[in-house]
């Protein structure tokens, strides 16, 4: 394993556990396209006694404004001073104001979910809420939300929503996808680390499920299994978001088709682990033994390898060989930083067997 590597680059504002995406990408996350109907594109303002519609062309003919935002996932990869261009929450309400009463607003996608999300009503406009149909000049392409996304600033990504088709007034919070579907934390504050709400099992479950080393098929985000030996785990397909796993002794364990984004696997026993198609977005693998792990197919979008003290040197690298299963392809995702050590450690290992 390599013990220094230099990063030259200094480390940019970001909120804590963000690392940035590769110059020029862009990550495709959740639903990929719009469902059919809504054509012509109209955006339809509704509840509380307010009724409004209004055409692409309309709301190009409202105040336009440009805002230059950072991009924080939740899954870890931010990217930042992203121009959008559109109508602000604020003035577009000036053309349909809502009644009294109205405290949220619910952001509603053309897709085949009905995905939405929401906030309030104060906090929408106090982020500056853009309604956008341009990114960086250019019409918002249509895998990235277009024809119109919300854009709220200083959230999680998640509170931008693709192919906005309705905003709903509301009296009362109404739960977004993510937020009710993943447990994603309705504030989304990225500089409090706002991405999770509390786990959905008690301790007494928990701890059952940890004796019989059986997480198939379970829901146990935000679960606490730090430290432990679960060796041999069977955990096929398990909801294991944001799970803490660090120094857990998890060589052998089925882990595939299992959500593991977010979770943490620092210094985490992984010998011998299946981990295909696992998700491991923005997964910390820090000093993970990955030695006879097979990745094929996993999702590494914002995960990390490696972790370097200030002067660069390598304070925790996860230990990868010949014997390690995955395809350089996967790799493409990955910050350039973790690439180079997650490669590095791939040809050393194809160097010396
Ligand atoms: N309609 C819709 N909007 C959505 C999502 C989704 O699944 N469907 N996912 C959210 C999440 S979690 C993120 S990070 C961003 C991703 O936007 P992008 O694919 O343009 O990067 O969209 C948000 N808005
Ligand atoms: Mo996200």
């Amino acid at each position: 394993m390599s013990t220094s590597q230099q990063t030259d680059r200094r480390p940019p504002p970001l909120p804590p556990g963000q690392q940035l995406v590769a110059a020029g990408k862009w990550p495709l996350i959740g639903e990929r396209e719009p469902a059919a109907g809504n054509q012509p594109w109209q955006l339809t303002l509704s509840g509380a006694g307010c009724q409004a519609r209004f055409s692409l062309a309309e709301l190009h003919e409202m105040k336009q404004t440009t805002l230059s935002v950072d991009i924080h996932c939740v899954t870890r990869w931010s990217k930042l001073a992203v121009e959008f261009t559109g109508v602000l929450l604020e003035d577009l309400i000036g053309h349909a104001p809502p009644a009294e009463g109205v405290e949220f607003v619910s952001f509603v996608a053309q897709s085949d979910r009905n995905h939405s999300t929401s906030l309030s009503l104060a906090e929408a406009m106090e982020q500056k809420t853009l309604i956008a149909h341009t990114c960086q000049g250019q019409p918002l392409p249509t895998e990235h939300g277009g024809p119109l996304r919300n854009i709220v600033p200083g959230k999680y990504f998640y509170k931008s929503v693709k192919w906005l088709k309705a905003i709903d007034f509301l009296t009362e919070d109404r739960l977004g996808f993510w937020e009710a579907e993943s447990g994603y934390h309705n504030g989304a504050d990225p500089w409090r680390e706002e991405r999770y709400m509390a786990p959905t099992i008690d301790r007494r479950t928990a701890a059952r499920l940890i004796a019989d080393r059986n997480f198939s098929g379970h829901d146990l985000r935000s679960l606490d299994a730090s430290g432990r030996d679960l060796s041999g785990l069977s955990a096929r397909g398990a909801a294991l978001r944001n799970a803490n796993f660090n120094e857990t002794d998890l060589s052998g364990a089925d882990l595939s088709a299992a959500n593991m984004s977010n979770s943490h696997l620092r210094q985490t026993n992984l010998r011998s682990a299946q981990l295909v198609g696992t998700d491991l977005e923005g997964a910390n693998l820090a000093g993970a033994d990955l030695r006879g792990a097979d990745l094929t197919d996993s999702s590494l979008i914002g995960s990390s390898f490696c972790q370097w003290d200030e002067q660069g040197k390598v304070v925790q690298g996860a230990c990868i060989d010949a014997t390690t299963i995955l395809p350089r392809s996967l790799l493409e995702p990955l910050t350039p930083e973790q690439r180079d050590y997650v490669l590095a450690q791939l040809d050393e290992s194809a160097r010396s067997s």
